[in-house]
């Protein structure tokens, strides 16, 4: 309780704040976009960890409001990137479960998108596998309604939640995000790759695009190459950014 306090007061005194993790080609090593990430600096200048504070975000429903700042500002950033040259740039912004079921959360979505100007094309929408295992008729409209604004859905932390793969194919989902846990095993065993390999071939199978997350050394990326996946994210290429240090990093070739 004394945290849920001190996340609203925080949240209403600007203690939260976004960083932005680079999306790069493996083939190029370019950035095409990125992921926002939420952060919690403290007036005494120490930082709460996203997964001690999203959890009370979501049990105390302050996760609504806090989630349309995160759309906002991650929009309104992508709108400023757009301004400095980046215009082929995607943003990927994480959504709650509790937040993306709120009864207004389509009106929110459109709202945001016309107030900053951002392209709906290149806003892209994370949900994590878990959400999609709930309630699967529900969601599959909901994400139809979702596509219908322009905006594109990647399913996170992927490979973790069991999803039914029937279910799946239902699903309007344009990429899944191979959870950095399965990245970290590749360079191991074969039954250490054999997950993320599988999410690969999925992909491939269903269409989808595939992104690593948590990519941190060379023999990773190697291998994940090798495997047919195009696309990741991690330290071996960019710890997440403030705006100006993206803008920095975007522009050394
Ligand atoms: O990089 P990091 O430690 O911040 O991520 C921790 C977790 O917090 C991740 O699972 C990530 O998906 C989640 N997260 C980060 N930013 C947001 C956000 O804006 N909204 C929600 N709902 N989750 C977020
Ligand atoms: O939304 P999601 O849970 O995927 O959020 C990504 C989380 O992973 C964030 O907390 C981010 O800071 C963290 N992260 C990003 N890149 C790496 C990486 O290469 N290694 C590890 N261990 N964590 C990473
Ligand atoms: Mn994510
Ligand atoms: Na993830």
């Amino acid at each position: 309780v004394r945290m849920m306090h001190a996340l609203r007061s925080g949240f209403a005194r600007g203690q939260l704040y976004l960083a932005y993790q680079p999306q790069v080609d493996l083939a190029t090593g370019r950035a095409f976009g990125a992921e926002a990430l939420l952060r919690w600096r403290l007036e005494d200048g120490r930082n709460v960890p996203p997964d001690r504070f999203i959890p009370i975000a979501e049990y105390s429903g302050l996760i609504t409001e806090i989630g349309e700042w995160v759309l906002r500002e991650a929009c309104a950033e992508l709108v400023r990137l757009r301004e400095a040259g980046h215009v082929d740039f995607t943003m990927s912004v994480n959504v709650s479960q509790v937040q993306f079921r709120h009864p207004h959360f389509l009106d929110m979505l459109r709202r945001a998108l016309q107030d900053t100007g951002a392209p709906a094309e290149y806003v892209e929408l994370e949900i994590t596998e878990s959400m999609a295992m709930e309630e699967p008729d529900l969601l599959a409209e909901m994400l139809a309604q979702v596509k219908r604004t322009g905006v594109s859905i990647a399913i996170d932390d992927f490979g973790t939640g069991f999803s039914s793969l029937s279910h799946l194919q239902r699903l309007q989902v344009d990429r899944l995000k191979i959870d950095r846990a399965f990245v970290s095993e590749i360079t191991g065993s074969a039954r250490g790759s054999s997950i993320a390999e599988m999410v690969i071939q999925l992909g491939r199978n269903l269409g989808l695009s595939i992104i690593a997350e948590g990519v941190e050394d060379e023999r990773q990326a190697q291998i994940l190459r090798a495997l047919g996946c195009r696309k990741a994210q991690g330290f071996l290429f960019s710890r997440p950014l403030a705006p100006d240090e993206l803008v920095s990093w975007l522009a050394v070739p």
